[in-house]
């Protein structure tokens, strides 16, 4: 498989994390984000995924998939080893809520388009745009800690879930831009507990191949 990806992108990271934990062979295709405007924009990639962002997942069979959340479910129904959320309907629904605040709630409002909305077209000053990042990411991880109750070490309990896939990369970048997470204890704890394995070590932007 061929993974589009950046090092920094926490949607990309996500995909990264259960390709490892499936055990899946990819190579990974660099789209740097930021250079030149960004090279996401540039028509070869548009050519690849119309909506211009990364991860986009090209398949043994040749089909380009996007969005990370669909990517990470065409993973979990192609290689159903090791599964990636509960079987049971209600430990499944909580998995998929912790990982939904996150990617439709949090990283929406926080992902480099947004961000330089505010900036270029909105005109609005750097403290701002950090100001608004610091708020939606701890207002999200304020329900997110309220809400981890299995008792550890991940986010859902004694096994990875689709939630720690999503959470990891978020806690990533939230330390990044420097967001105090102090008193998110329990959010701590099951990033440590993830990052302590291969899967999610190898996934780390640091260890990518265009880490910068
Ligand atoms: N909901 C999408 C988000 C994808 C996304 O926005 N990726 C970011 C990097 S984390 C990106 O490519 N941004 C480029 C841009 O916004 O121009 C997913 O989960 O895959």
């Amino acid at each position: 498989m061929k993974l589009y990806s950046y090092f920094r992108s926490s949607a990309a990271y996500r995909v990264r994390i259960a390709l490892n934990l499936k055990g899946i062979a990819y190579e990974t295709a660099s789209i740097h984000l930021v250079k030149e405007g960004g090279h996401n924009r540039r028509p070869e990639f548009r050519a690849v995924n119309p909506q211009m962002r990364v991860p986009a997942l090209v398949t043994p069979g040749g089909d380009v998939l996007i969005q990370s959340l669909a990517i990470i479910d065409y993973l979990d129904e192609t290689h159903p080893e090791p599964p990636l959320l509960p079987k049971e309907p209600i430990a499944r629904a909580k998995a998929r809520a912790l990982a939904e605040i996150v990617a439709c709630d949090i990283h929406p409002l926080n992902n480099t388009s947004p961000l330089r909305y505010l900036k270029n077209t909105m005109g609005q000053e750097q403290s701002a745009i950090d100001a608004w990042y610091h708020h939606w990411v701890t207002e999200g991880f304020e329900a997110i800690e309220a809400l981890i109750d299995g008792g550890g070490p991940y986010a859902c309990g004694k096994t990875v879930t689709l939630a720690d896939i999503c959470l990891v990369p978020q806690v990533y970048n939230a330390r990044r831009l420097k967001v105090p997470l102090d008193r998110f204890s329990k959010i701590i704890a099951a990033d440590k507990a993830c990052l302590a394995l291969p899967a999610f070590d190898r996934a780390r932007p640091e260890n990518q191949p265009d880490a910068e």
